[in-house]
């Protein structure tokens, strides 16, 4: 009997998949394959391109030692059909097999792609999250805002993670108050464990640099994990040394010391080689072993079973629609200081230069930095979204559309966050030690050293003072802005529109 073809995408490489659990070793085929559509759809960070051509190399040689028969299709092979679906028909026509078992993507551009194939597809859901689609609409059904933070209760309810009987472990659900330490003077963590790259990661950093050697950042040096054994090295590594840390200076920024006490996992558990419960078991245990304080633990399984099971379930409830939404309606090109053209903002600069070195920067550079510039300057929130799923090696569509549409950008009108994330030079002044590298004050609110956030600030709160001015969690900073005298306040608006054209203009700022 023809057996039928099971597709493992390159975010999809564990053996618990969904799809791999459908399928008979003994008649049907694997397919994996390294496509041009996939690796071109943004233009995405060499490092990132090599993380998942080598984990898709290193699974499919894992599970033919397993007794799998993987059809395996390398990005220069000369029969590449260069997208997914063209693969499965080229796979279909060797085979002769009819039906293809895959796991359900997470993007609505493949999974349409899939749905729309001339060949049956059935697309089984991802069961490597915690919340299944049919819990997070039963969840979403008639609230009008989906806070993540009753969603993240009954995930500790449902999972049992750091909870005692039906209490949050500790008396508290969330500890974020102890969580907002400005930079410590010493990091005691050396950072992420770094990898040698072996004959099979050396292979891909070839071809990413023969490929794509003119996308944004370079695919050497490269250090990152590749396989099971090694994120699960890397895992452990983090808890001993880095977790302990972690809750405290999370919010913390700091010229030079690109990883802090952060876990970089994302871009593990994206791609299937860690799992999130295993990970938040570690990190549980770490604490109930009194190697790690509450607020540690807490704060890292939040963005786990909270955050990270949030936005995937919103994903899926948005429709494909949700990454178009722009309730703010603005349209300005992402400036090109975003793919490293100089800047004399400092945050910035910095922030851009680590994403194009390591392919990561943490969640408050992305958040209170590149995310709070293009909202304050009013960047189109379409092209903001296509440039973190392109540099981050942790990105995809399902992770990225909550966090730049939604939680960056503002621009779903407040599905996920009850407020903008928009902040004056202070907030990364207290955060970092950015400001005194800066050839801007901070302290200036207007003239011609003034920080550009404290005037784009004003210009943000101004143009949108229709839509943000009853809300009570702005209200405040519309009094303050309502005692200026006019002089300051047209100075402010003035100073802001000049800067804005001066970025339009493509003039360094
Ligand atoms: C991101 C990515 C890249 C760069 N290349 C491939 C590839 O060649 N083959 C593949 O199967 N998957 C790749 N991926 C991951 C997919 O883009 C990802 O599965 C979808 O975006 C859905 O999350
Ligand atoms: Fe950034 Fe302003 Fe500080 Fe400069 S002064 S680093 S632009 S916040």
């Amino acid at each position: 009997m023809v057996g039928r073809l099971i597709l493992i995408l390159g975010d999809q490489l564990t053996e618990h998949i969904a799809a791999l659990r459908e399928a008979d070793k003994s008649r049907d085929v694997v397919v994996m394959a390294e496509v041009r559509d996939e690796a071109t759809y943004v233009r995405h960070h060499p490092k990132k391109i090599a993380l998942i051509f080598a984990a898709m190399r290193k699974f499919a040689a894992r599970l033919r030692d397993d007794g799998w028969d993987v059809r395996y299709t390398e990005y220069d092979d000369t029969d590449n059909a260069g997208s997914i679906v063209g693969e499965l028909l080229r796979r279909a026509e060797q085979t002769g097999a009819t039906e293809v078992i895959a796991t359900e993507p997470g993007d609505w551009r493949l999974i349409e792609a899939l749905t729309h194939a001339p060949i049956k597809v059935h697309q089984h859901e991802d069961d490597r999250f915690i919340a299944s689609h049919k819990v997070f609409e039963r969840w979403a059904k008639d609230r009008k805002s989906l806070r993540m933070e009753y969603f993240y209760r009954e995930m500790r309810k449902a999972t049992g993670l750091m909870m005692d009987g039906d209490d949050p472990a500790g008396g508290q659900w969330n500890f974020d108050h102890d969580n907002r330490a400005a930079p410590p003077k010493r990091i005691d963590y050396s950072g992420p464990m770094r990898f040698t790259p072996d004959e099979t990661v050396e292979a891909v950093l070839d071809l990413v640099e023969a490929e794509f050697g003119s996308n944004f950042g370079q695919a050497r040096p490269f250090w990152f994990a590749t396989d099971h054994g090694q994120a699960r090295q890397h895992l452990a590594h983090w808890v001993k040394k880095g977790l302990p840390d972690f809750g405290t200076y999370q919010d913390a920024m700091l010229t030079g010391e690109r990883f802090l006490y952060h876990s970089f996992i994302a871009l593990y558990m994206n791609i299937g080689l860690l799992d999130p419960r295993e990970v938040c078991e570690a990190v549980e245990q770490a604490w109930r072993d009194r190697h790690a304080p509450i607020n540690a633990a807490e704060g890292f399984i939040r963005q786990i079973i909270g955050w990270r099971e949030y936005m995937r379930g919103l994903y899926y409830h948005g429709g494909p629609d949700y990454l178009d939404s722009n309730v703010l309606k603005h349209d300005r090109d992402l400036p090109d200081l975003y793919w490293g053209a100089e800047t004399k903002m400092r945050c910035l600069s910095e922030t851009v230069a680590q994403t194009r070195d390591e392919a990561y920067a943490h969640h408050i550079q992305r958040l209170m930095v590149t995310g709070n510039f293009a909202l304050l300057a009013g960047v189109a929130p379409r092209q903001v979204h296509d440039w973190y799923l392109a540099v981050y090696a942790d990105a995809f569509d399902w992770v990225m559309a909550g966090n730049t549409i939604g939680m960056t950008q503002f621009a779903d009108g407040g599905l996920v966050a009850s407020k903008p994330y928009v902040s004056s030079g202070n907030y990364i002044a207290k955060m970092s030690d950015y400001c005194g590298h800066c050839a801007y004050k901070v302290k200036d609110k207007t003239g011609p050293d003034a920080c550009p956030f404290n005037l784009l600030f004003w210009h943000f709160m101004d143009r949108h003072r229709d839509r943000f001015q009853n809300n009570p969690r702005m209200a405040q900073m519309y009094r303050t802005f309502d005692r200026m005298n006019d002089d300051k306040r047209e100075t402010v608006l003035r100073e802001a529109g000049a800067f804005l054209d001066k970025l339009d203009a493509g003039e360094t700022v």
